[in-house]
């Protein structure tokens, strides 16, 4: 670090509690998404401390999130998270409002027989058909989210793959069909990547995702059940707690 960026440790400040806030300072002033931060040898030496310790401080700023390991390369200052509330709107609302571009590539739409569980989950008649779609979400061009929507096709008959090129599936429902979600349940759960994920999401087979489960119902009805996984490195979620009645 420069000098600028350093200070002497307070008085009976822990050598740990020194190093960590010294790099946040140092991180939040003069740093930005992608910098390098000094390996852990070269902390402690500069700070006349046990290598452990500042792996310790190293490793708590990775579970923090404001660090990230790149194996081979050394460890980079990372992006923030993104804290979603735990409401009923749609991804393209999410990124919307925090100032970013939405946009998706849709992976399968297809229109057909839904899976038994599926069928299940919906509480569809026999012979229904669903809208199976799967969508790599991208927010600002970057992979966030896999999302796996089953829709029931008969309330949004006309929905085709190019309605929702880059665009946004509760927009077209409300425009097309009036729809509008006012109530559903929403599970949460983590997970690790599988390979396949991994690869299209731009991250490493065992990831950490936050794996949510969405069933949405308009008009007392289960309309749409969507599974998706959000990278757990750039997502939190976040939700208004109060005392039980
Ligand atoms: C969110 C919803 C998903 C919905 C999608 C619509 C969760 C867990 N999932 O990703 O259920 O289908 O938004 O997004 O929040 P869109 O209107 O941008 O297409």
């Amino acid at each position: 670090l420069t000098r600028a960026a350093t200070r002497s440790a307070r008085p009976g400040e822990p050598k740990y509690q020194w190093l960590k806030s010294v790099l946040i300072e140092h991180i939040d002033s003069s740093l930005t998404v992608g910098d390098p931060i000094p390996s852990e040898r070269d902390l402690a030496a500069e700070f006349g401390m046990s290598r452990m310790t500042a792996r310790r401080v190293l490793s708590d700023l990775v579970e923090e999130g404001r660090i990230e390991r790149k194996v081979g390369l050394g460890t980079f200052v990372s992006s923030p998270s993104i804290r979603l509330p735990i409401t009923l709107t749609s991804f393209t609302h999410d990124m919307t409002v925090r100032g970013m571009q939405a946009g998706s590539r849709i992976l399968e739409f297809v229109r057909e027989t839904p899976q038994p569980i599926i069928k299940q989950q919906l509480d569809l008649a026999p012979g229904a058909e669903i809208f199976r779609i799967v969508r790599l979400r991208l927010a600002d061009g970057e992979p966030m989210a896999l999302e796996r929507v089953h829709l029931d096709a008969s309330v949004a008959p006309k929905l085709t793959a190019a309605d929702l090129e880059d665009a946004s599936l509760y927009d077209f429902l409300w425009r097309s069909e009036s729809i509008v979600f006012a109530s559903g349940t929403q599970t949460i759960q983590a997970k690790n990547l599988d390979a396949e994920s991994a690869k299209l999401l731009g991250a490493e087979q065992g990831d950490a995702v936050l794996h949510l489960t969405r069933t949405s119902t308009w008009h007392g009805r289960k309309v749409e059940y969507t599974v998706s996984a959000y990278r757990a490195d750039r997502y939190e979620l976040s939700t208004e707690i109060s005392s039980p009645q």
